[in-house]
């Protein structure tokens, strides 16, 4: 997997916080390396999303596409608290939470490009990203099927004796399933490490939230299954950092899983086929001036944290970074026809 130097940056940042993590409050410098380091994450996945977004109308993106803008702050809060052998599992929506974990934005590009050279093999697309290597277990077009993957993968760890846990993106949407509930319910029977994590953007496709839902507080659905949990803006990246952090202590000194919801707002359509017919245009302004980029870097400004130049590299750097996984993406190969049913059939010649 190819690395950029913004990638290669953002992870020796990780680390170099994370051995020092009880540090930062005493510590003025790498505060404001993490808050850079935050910042840039969100707008690294902004990038992306505005640039898949033009690539699939050129049609060089096919299949669907689903965009997170408005959302970064949660897929970047929480990650930063995970540690690279904890696995991530996600929707449909997660080419935010892929580039967070730590996946290559060439692997991710190459993948939507349908490309060889993809996290998937260019056999998963938008919606099936996967890594292997940043235990990133995808990416699903199914929703709430992420969870009962965490609680089993959360299960092994526990056999392992590993101390890892399972963080498990979902939407709105994924309450009102069945694998919710039944999911909620054995991770808490059998106190198993996972980090359930629900985006409530107000909207599964074109429903309302309140519409869906008989009962619209969350923790208590959470609590109804002796799962802890807290509720936390979405839009502020600290406050979800903070939150996800003490989640995450409570799971590894626990072992019991923790319900965190972050309440949210996606500022596009649900997917690139939706005319948008159930919200109104100033509701989605109105969210707009809680944009999280926005309110995060111009609250590192008030706080003389961030300055015009510090702002412009890390918008050039991802621009860039944006640029040169097209460029990879292009160059790429498609599979070539002989091996295209490779993983479709059982292939027993090569399996001997
Ligand atoms: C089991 C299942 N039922 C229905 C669908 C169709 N579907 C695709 S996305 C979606 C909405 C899910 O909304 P939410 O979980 O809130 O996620 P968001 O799109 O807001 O990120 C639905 C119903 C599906 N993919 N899987
Ligand atoms: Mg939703």
């Amino acid at each position: 997997m190819a690395d950029s130097k913004t990638e290669t940056k953002s992870r020796e940042v990780n680390a170099q916080l994370k051995s020092g993590k009880r540090k930062q409050a005493g510590s003025g410098k790498d505060n404001a390396r993490l808050m850079h380091h935050l910042l840039a994450q969100m707008i690294r996945i902004r990038r992306l999303e505005e640039k898949s977004y033009e690539l699939y109308t050129r049609e060089k993106i096919r299949g669907f596409l689903h965009l997170y803008d408005g959302q970064e702050a949660v897929a970047v809060g929480v990650m930063e608290v995970l540690e690279r052998e904890d696995a991530v599992i996600a929707a449909y929506r997660e080419h935010g939470q892929a580039l967070a974990k730590g996946v290559s934005m060439n692997s991710i590009m190459a993948e939507m490009y349908g490309k060889t050279t993809g996290c998937s093999g260019g056999r998963g697309g938008s919606m099936h990203l996967y890594d292997k290597e940043t235990n990133f277990f995808g990416g699903s077009a199914i929703v709430a099927n992420g969870l009962p993957m965490a609680v089993g993968l959360a299960q092994a760890y526990k056999m392992q004796k590993r101390s890892s846990l399972a963080c498990c993106f979902f939407g709105d949407g994924a309450v009102g399933e069945g694998e919710f509930h039944e999911s909620m319910n054995l991770a808490s029977l059998w106190e198993l490490p996972v980090l359930f994590v629900c985006e409530n953007n107000l909207y599964s496709m074109g429903m309302p939230f309140e519409l869906a839902e008989a009962e619209t507080d969350l923790l208590k659905k959470a609590a109804s299954y002796r799962v802890e949990g807290e509720r936390v803006d979405g839009m502020d990246v600290t406050a979800v950092l903070e939150a996800a952090r003490k989640a995450v202590d409570y799971i590894r000194s626990e072992s019991k899983p923790w319900f965190l919801e972050c309440q949210t707002y996606r500022f596009r359509a649900h997917s690139m086929f939706d005319p948008e017919r159930y919200r109104d245009k100033s509701e989605v302004k109105e969210w707009k001036k809680r944009d999280p980029i926005k309110m995060f870097s111009e609250r590192l400004m008030d706080e003389g944290l961030l300055d015009e130049k510090q702002l412009a590299d890390i918008e050039s750097q991802a621009q860039q970074e944006v640029e040169e996984s097209v460029g990879y993406a292009e160059e790429s190969s498609d599979e070539p026809i002989e091996t295209l049913s490779r993983y479709v059939y059982s292939d027993m010649k090569n399996s001997e």
